[in-house]
């Protein structure tokens, strides 16, 4: 973490009736996964959500209607944020694995599908964000190629009991274009540097350097309210739509 702190916005993605054996308790509460991001923008690509299958999280209480899974380092900041029934105190009502996630139905603001899943990710780090992650192949590098690696690899989708109706057919969806890389940036410069796979470290950082600062200081929407404008008008009044309409939440760390 650097000196400055990151500021991110919660994606409230809603889990889907009927809940899991492991949910039943939250039964009558709106239960999110809550993905830190630092693009708001492309909401509207998202094509599933992402759990690091052995990591640790927790169903979190935010207040009388909401629960927010994420992990408890996150719920401990959500708390300091005052995003707790008891300031300062995170409330956990259940724990849980990722394995636990894999496969849930959501609903998550913006998004054109109207139901996405969550889908194992290997390189999800639980010492940022709130170990949730939503996925926007379009332009994420990171989850353009943790789904190609599903989609390409039936013994990866076995191992982490992937049905093949959350991963197939695998539609990328554009939503921003960048002039040097078209409408699928993430997809075009994955391919151009021949990158194999989600563990593919070093090319990865590369492809996100590229397309992150293009994609903010080129990009256009491509679609959505603010399609026709550049990526850097229309960021902040979708940071501002979701905040507002109660669909994000600001969380610093
Ligand atoms: B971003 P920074 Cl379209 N582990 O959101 C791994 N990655 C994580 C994470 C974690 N615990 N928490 C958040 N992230 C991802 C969208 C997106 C993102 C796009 C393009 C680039 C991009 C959709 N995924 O990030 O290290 C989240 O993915 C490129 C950097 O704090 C979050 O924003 O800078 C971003 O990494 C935060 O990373």
């Amino acid at each position: 973490e650097g000196v400055q702190p990151q500021e991110y916005v919660l994606i409230k993605m809603e889990v889907q009736q009927p809940f899991p054996e492991k949910l039943k308790s939250l039964e009558g509460k709106k239960v999110f996964l809550a993905a830190a991001t630092l693009r708001p923008e492309t909401m509207y690509g998202q094509t599933n959500c992402w759990v690091l299958p052995e990591g640790n999280y927790g169903a979190y209480e935010i207040n009388d209607t909401d629960v927010f899974i994420l992990t408890e380092r996150a719920a401990l900041n959500l708390a300091y944020q005052k995003l707790s029934p008891v300031p300062g105190k995170p409330s956990c009502l259940v724990k849980l694995k990722g394995y636990d996630l894999i496969g849930l139905p959501l609903k998550s603001p913006l998004a054109f599908n109207e139901v996405i899943y969550s889908l194992p990710m290997l390189t999800i780090l639980t010492d940022k964000g709130t170990g949730i992650v939503t996925s926007v192949p379009s332009d994420s590098p990171d989850d353009y190629m943790a789904l190609h690696d599903l989609i390409s690899k039936p013994a990866l989708r076995a191992k982490y009991g992937v049905k093949d109706e959350w991963v197939l057919p695998f539609k990328v969806i554009p939503i921003i274009n960048i002039p040097e890389f078209g409408d699928k940036s993430a997809e075009t410069v994955c391919t151009n540097l021949q990158i194999k796979s989600q563990n593919d470290k070093d090319k990865l950082a590369e492809a996100k350097k590229l397309t992150y600062l293009k994609g903010f200081t080129e990009g256009t929407m491509l679609v959505g309210e603010y399609k026709g404008k550049k990526v850097q008008e229309a960021k902040p009044l979708i940071k501002a739509q979701l905040l507002d309409s109660g669909l994000g939440v600001l969380y610093s760390e």
